[in-house]
């Protein structure tokens, strides 16, 4: 008992920042995989993010890496079908899926991305987390649903993030993570983290979960 509370506080007494934030080294645009590209097989853990077009998925990965406009945002929505490799401090990678929700019929859907995305969860061996954005502000989509059951098949869990904190008051975040995590038929204890690139609001939990995630050697792939 009286060692754990010493650690509790001596957790509370680390410089501000020590534990809930990660120093950016370097950040590169490493690997560009097209639908019929080979993978990269990687030797530091990943971390993949998937959500629909403009759902803040650029804004968030450059966020995360303290960079401006590495990852591009909203230029041509729906146009990268890429998946995009950034090696961070050459540590660990964060994977730009392709975002989703401007082809028309699920079927399109499905061949053109789908695939990809599949082959990536289903391959990857490093693969440590999935991280599903979707706008704090609406229900979840079709396809957010859709993509949410792909990330379960593969066994995983996903890390919600809602983007766009910033959009709604204060008041209504709870019901409206409630009414996402409902929307996606998403367990009761799943991981949602609010997040706000123009405020950065929800960063700090994020990289306290990248680390927890890089050191421990657990997965948030369920048994
Ligand atoms: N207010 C606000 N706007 C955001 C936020 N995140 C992204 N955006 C805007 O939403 C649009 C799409 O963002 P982007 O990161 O390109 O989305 P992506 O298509 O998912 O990569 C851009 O105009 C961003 O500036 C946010 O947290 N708050
Ligand atoms: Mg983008």
């Amino acid at each position: 008992m009286m060692e754990n509370r010493k650690s509790v506080q001596a957790a509370r007494a680390e410089p501000a920042g020590r534990k809930d934030s990660m120093v950016i080294k370097s950040a590169a645009l490493e690997t560009v995989c097209g639908i019929t590209s080979v993978l990269p097989k990687n030797e530091k853990p990943e971390f993949a993010f998937a959500g629909k077009s403009n759902v803040g998925k650029s804004s968030l990965i450059n966020a995360l890496m303290n960079r401006k406009s590495l990852a591009r945002t909203s230029a041509q929505p729906g146009k990268t079908q890429t998946i995009n490799f950034y090696n961070v401090n050459g540590e660990l990678y964060f994977v730009d899926l392709p975002g989703y929700g401007y082809a028309k019929a699920p079927e399109e859907i499905r061949a053109k991305w789908g695939r990809m995305i599949e082959r990536y969860l289903h391959g990857s061996d490093m693969l440590r987390a999935v991280f599903l954005l979707v706008d704090i502000r609406h229900k979840p989509s079709g396809n957010d649903k859709i993509m949410y059951d792909w990330i379960t098949a593969q066994d995983y869990r996903p890390v919600i993030i809602a983007t766009k904190l910033d959009k709604i008051k204060r008041s209504q975040t709870a019901r409206q993570l409630k009414e996402i995590r409902e929307g996606l038929g998403a367990p009761a204890d799943t991981v949602m983290i609010p997040f706000s690139a123009k405020t950065k609001q929800g960063r700090d939990e994020i990289y306290a979960l990248l680390s927890r995630l890089c050191s421990a050697e657990d997965t948030q792939r369920s048994e």
